[in-house]
């Protein structure tokens, strides 16, 4: 079973992030760990610390010569702005100087603040703040790795910053590149033009947006997941993986609330044969049905509320005082959808990753990609002569309007 757990402070030395449960076998280095953080940092509305951190990190354990070991993988990302918050920030016995207590309106600064009894809206907003999701980008990254020997790839894009929509069909593997490449993480090039507008205005206006992201698992077999129970549905984790980054107010699977309005006859995806094979001409259900994969893409989409930090700030309440005032104004982004689908991605390859080693588990990834393979050749044998599984990447089915 793999877990893990993050500790640090937005602006504290460094964060810290621990996994456990990998198999030895798997190739990992500092550089490749420090690509992907890289792609999180990336987008258009992100703020000013964005380009001054460069997520310094640190392989802590687990890993010799470039290789998981199967004990427990440690990595510190060190903050690089430490130098200017070690006085605000220190863990040892200071004075801790200008408190913030003016709660933010959507931010977990007041009901932080009530529940662990502090004036000091900082004791609470460094740790609810989304720069934790770089450490978690860290056990993506390895979850990512331990999909990659498996053949899964995870793809995110950005379908929509405030009111632009994007009209481009779920991504293949192949197109990520071509994604991180565009400075929203949108493919569709007009919306991503307009998307870049609406940000510029956003920020003249001292105001803050919202989107939403879709992110895509292709090559996963059959029957990952489970029909049994509850918790161990695959739409229950991805929900729950997804809904727990910051700001997610809302998640969909496949077509999600946009099938509630359809009919049954219009809404599932029917079960084809195509030359031998057993396969689906749509995929409405975002390759998720009863609770387990189905073979076709995974596709869920989450919807971010717009950032709560705003430079033109909303009414609140001085917590020492009791008095009306205005918000706390802290430096923050514009928007962080982009950077929220790449920890989407992230969190999607955590729960796959998950169940994978649930399912073949193993000490080495010799040992899991043996049971994969075995489970890969009986599903192929079961959905007939080249059936759903002939390939180890589905292919990509036909999108709807
Ligand atoms: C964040 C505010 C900004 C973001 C930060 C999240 O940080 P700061 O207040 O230091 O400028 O840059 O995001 C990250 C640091 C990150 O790595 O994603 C917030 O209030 O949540």
């Amino acid at each position: 079973m793999l877990r893990f757990l993050t500790a640090g402070e937005s602006h504290g030395p460094g964060l810290v992030t621990i996994v456990e449960g990998l198999p030895r076998g798997l190739v990992v280095t500092a550089d490749g760990l420090s690509a992907e953080l890289a792609r999180r940092r990336h987008g258009f509305g992100r703020g000013q610390r964005m380009r001054i951190e460069q997520d310094e990190l640190e392989i802590l354990g687990g890993v010799r010569h470039g290789v998981t070991l199967g004990s427990p993988v440690a990595v510190l990302i060190r903050n690089t702005e430490w130098p200017r918050w070690d006085r605000v920030m220190s863990p040892e016995p200071s004075e801790s100087g200008g408190e913030l207590t003016r709660p933010r309106p959507g931010h977990a600064d007041l009901a932080g603040m009530v529940k662990y009894d502090t004036d000091d809206a900082r004791d609470i907003l460094e740790r609810a703040s989304a720069r934790e999701t770089a450490a978690r980008t860290v056990a993506g990254h390895l979850a990512k790795t331990l999909l990659g020997v498996c053949d899964v790839g995870v793809v995110s894009h950005v379908t929509r910053i405030g009111p632009v929509l994007s009209k481009a069909p779920a991504p293949r593997h192949e197109d990520s590149a071509l994604i991180d490449s565009d400075p929203v993480r949108c493919l569709d090039p007009q919306a991503s033009h307009e998307m870049v507008e609406v940000i510029e205005l956003a920020k003249r206006s001292k105001d803050t947006l919202g989107g939403v992201f879709e992110v895509v698992a292709h090559g996963v077999p059959v029957g990952i997941g489970s029909h049994v129970h509850y918790d161990r549905r695959l739409d229950t984790l991805l929900a729950g993986a997804l809904m727990s980054i910051p700001a997610i107010k809302g998640v969909e699977i496949g077509d999600g609330f946009e099938s509630a309005a359809r009919s049954g006859s219009e809404a599932h995806d029917e079960i084809v044969r195509v030359g031998g094979a057993i396969t689906r001409e749509t995929n409405r259900a975002g390759g998720v049905e009863g609770g387990m994969s189905n073979g076709q893409p995974i596709r869920v989409r989450a919807a971010m509320k717009p950032l709560s930090t705003l430079m033109q700030p909303l009414q609140t309440v001085d917590m020492s005082t009791g008095e009306p005032d205005q918000a706390v104004r802290e430096r923050s982004d514009v928007c962080a959808v982009p950077a929220a689908s790449v920890v989407g991605e992230q969190m999607m390859a955590w729960v796959l990753a998950g169940e994978f080693s649930r399912k073949f588990g193993g000490d080495t990834a010799e040992d899991l990609l043996h049971a994969l393979d075995h489970y890969r050749a009986r599903i192929a044998e079961r959905t007939a002569s080249g059936g759903l599984e002939s390939g180890r990447v589905a292919p990509v089915p036909k999108r709807e309007g």
